[in-house]
């Protein structure tokens, strides 16, 4: 069968293995993209039409249109479906985190056929097959179906336990549309055991509670080796990014990994860790593997907030301690910091502008709270007072992000706000300038253009090796579009 993806922005791993998952299975596909800066630096582009998606649409003349689809690009994959509906009369189905964690109102769209709940990969070759030869699909664990009226929801399969037996990503689909030049990502494992109370792997683990599946699974050392092998040799691959949510859980695995990566890539590469796994003889075997960047989330300076509201479970101790190995074997530092938590007062805010400004990360990415749909911390915020379901209606839709002001009903929005946006650029002050502003500044009402500039002007101390990176590949992306007239 024929099956055209629909995605924008940025190149997606989740549809990337879609794809090669289908292809496996003998099934033809491809990718209609929209390039513009929305996926990864927030700037709204000008309006697009969707003409070339709905003159691929047309060329490709494909039998199911598949969306892949995160909170903040739904309304876009709303308007999408509308405009392919309107001109074409094919089956549309949208899976990713948003339909896995509201399907009852996605699957509310009129122009919206299907939704997959969950890991899509056995789900969409099932589906697929039995629609190519004619057969009744809808006992397919995992979609969700429309028929007429009627929702007919259908249960979870267990995860796949051998995360070896998928193909490779089919990075072609992107790679044609110019999303990524010399770096790759890649993911090793999928899952994470811990259960922080402002992310989606709480809900995730409860999803596939009584599917008898483990929620953790680590790919070979083998089979990570022989996909970046791959990489090295079909797109000149100059660095890599491992994007496991918890990249150094398994201790003997990433020693392990870290041996054979440095004698058969050796390319510089960035990961995830947590403070509170990072010890002396792990970072030592990043750094003799090439590892030249980590990011570190911190989330909140203040142990209160962090460990009760946010469940995260580390000390300010193993923070610090974690940096200072990090800086010891010179590996760049990159933190990851929210503000305007619900309780969160001002001044523990600034212990998450003072737990930073002592750490001295070599750049650091800050965000306001964004109470993703169904999360912990949403109930908590719902509870509290701090959202209300007009607030919880505006999450569903997709509205908002958490590079933007906070949609929480909070009596410190302002100050969430200024520290969000100050403490990049303040990072690369000098010491004696900091006073300045960790006083009076950030418990003022500054003017939407004068917190502009300021964001403007930090954007060289985000991290510049990730901005850099970006900025290439949305480069490329412009190139592809206007001059190859790719299709
Ligand atoms: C890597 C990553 C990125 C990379 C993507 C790079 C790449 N080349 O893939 C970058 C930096 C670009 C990125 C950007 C963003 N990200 Co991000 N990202 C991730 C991360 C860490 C891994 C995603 C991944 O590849 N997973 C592995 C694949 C296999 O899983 P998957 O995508 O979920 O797909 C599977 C299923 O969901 C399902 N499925 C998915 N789509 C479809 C479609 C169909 C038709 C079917 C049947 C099934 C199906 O099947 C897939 C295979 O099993 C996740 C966290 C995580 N661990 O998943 C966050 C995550 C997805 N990102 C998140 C966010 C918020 C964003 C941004 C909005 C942030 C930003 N602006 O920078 C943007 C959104 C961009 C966009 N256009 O949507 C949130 C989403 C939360 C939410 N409720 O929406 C997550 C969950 C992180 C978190 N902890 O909150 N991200
Ligand atoms: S450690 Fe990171 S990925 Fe894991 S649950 Fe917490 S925030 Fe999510």
């Amino acid at each position: 069968m024929r099956c055209l993806f629909v995605f924008k922005s940025v190149e997606w791993m989740g549809v990337e293995y879609l794809s090669s998952a289908l292809k496996k299975a003998g099934h033809i596909t491809d990718l209609a993209f929209e390039s513009g800066l929305e996926g990864t630096f927030y700037i709204k582009t000008k309006k697009s039409n969707h003409k070339s998606i709905f003159k691929k649409v047309a060329k490709f003349k494909p039998d199911l249109i598949l969306f892949s689809c995160t909170t903040n690009i739904y309304p876009w994959v709303r308007e999408v479906a509308s405009g392919i509906k309107k001109r074409f009369n094919i089956p549309i189905i949208v899976g990713g985190i948003h339909p896995t964690i509201i399907p009852e109102k996605v699957i509310e769209d009129k122009n919206i056929d299907m939704v997959c709940v969950g890991e899509g990969e056995g789900a969409i070759v099932e589906l697929v097959n039995k629609m190519e030869s004619g057969r009744e699909c809808y006992h397919t664990r995992n979609i969700w179906f429309k028929v007429g009226d009627k929702i007919i929801r259908n249960k979870v399969r267990p995860l796949i336990s051998d995360l070896d037996s998928l193909p490779f990503p089919d990075k072609d689909l992107f790679y044609k549309y110019g999303c990524f030049t010399d770096r790759v990502y890649i993911m090793a494992n999928r899952g994470c055991p811990y259960k922080c109370t402002y992310c989606f792997n709480h809900q995730f683990q409860k999803l596939y509670k009584g599917t008898n599946s483990c929620y953790l699974r680590t790919r070979s050392i083998g089979s990570v080796i022989k996909e970046l092998k791959l990489y090295k040799k079909k797109y000149r691959t100059k660095s890599v990014h491992f994007y496991d949510d918890t990249f150094i859980l398994n201790k003997t695995w990433v020693l392990d990994l870290c041996k054979r990566y440095k004698e058969e890539i050796n390319l510089p590469f960035y990961c995830l860790v947590r403070a509170n796994l990072v010890d002396e003889d792990i970072i030592r075997a990043l750094k003799n593997a090439g590892c030249t960047c980590v990011g570190m989330g911190i989330e909140s300076g203040n142990s209160e907030i962090r460990n009760k509201v946010l469940k995260r479970n580390m000390t300010n101790d193993q923070i610090i301690r974690a940096s200072e190995i990090i800086k010891k074997y010179k590996i760049k530092l990159v933190t990851f910091n929210i503000f305007g938590f619900p309780d969160e007062t001002p001044l523990q805010m600034l212990e998450t502008m003072n737990i930073n400004l002592k750490i001295c990360p070599d750049s650091l990415f800050t965000y306001t709270f964004y109470p993703f749909y169904g999360t912990d911390l949403m109930v908590e915020s719902l509870k509290k007072g701090y959202i209300d379901q007009e607030v919880i209606d505006r999450i569903v839709e997709g509205t908002g992000n958490y590079a933007s002001e906070s949609l929480l009903k909070h009596p410190h929005k302002n100050e969430a706000y200024n520290m969000k946006v100050i403490l990049p650029l303040l990072n690369k002050l000098p010491r004696r300038m900091h006073g300045l502003f960790l006083k009076e500044w950030v418990f003022k009402k500054h003017s939407d253009s004068l917190l502009n500039v300021i964001k403007v002007l930090s954007i060289p101390f985000y991290s510049r090796w990730e901005a850099g990176q970006r900025f290439k590949e949305q480069l490329s992306m412009l190139r592809v579009h206007y001059l190859k007239n790719v299709s």
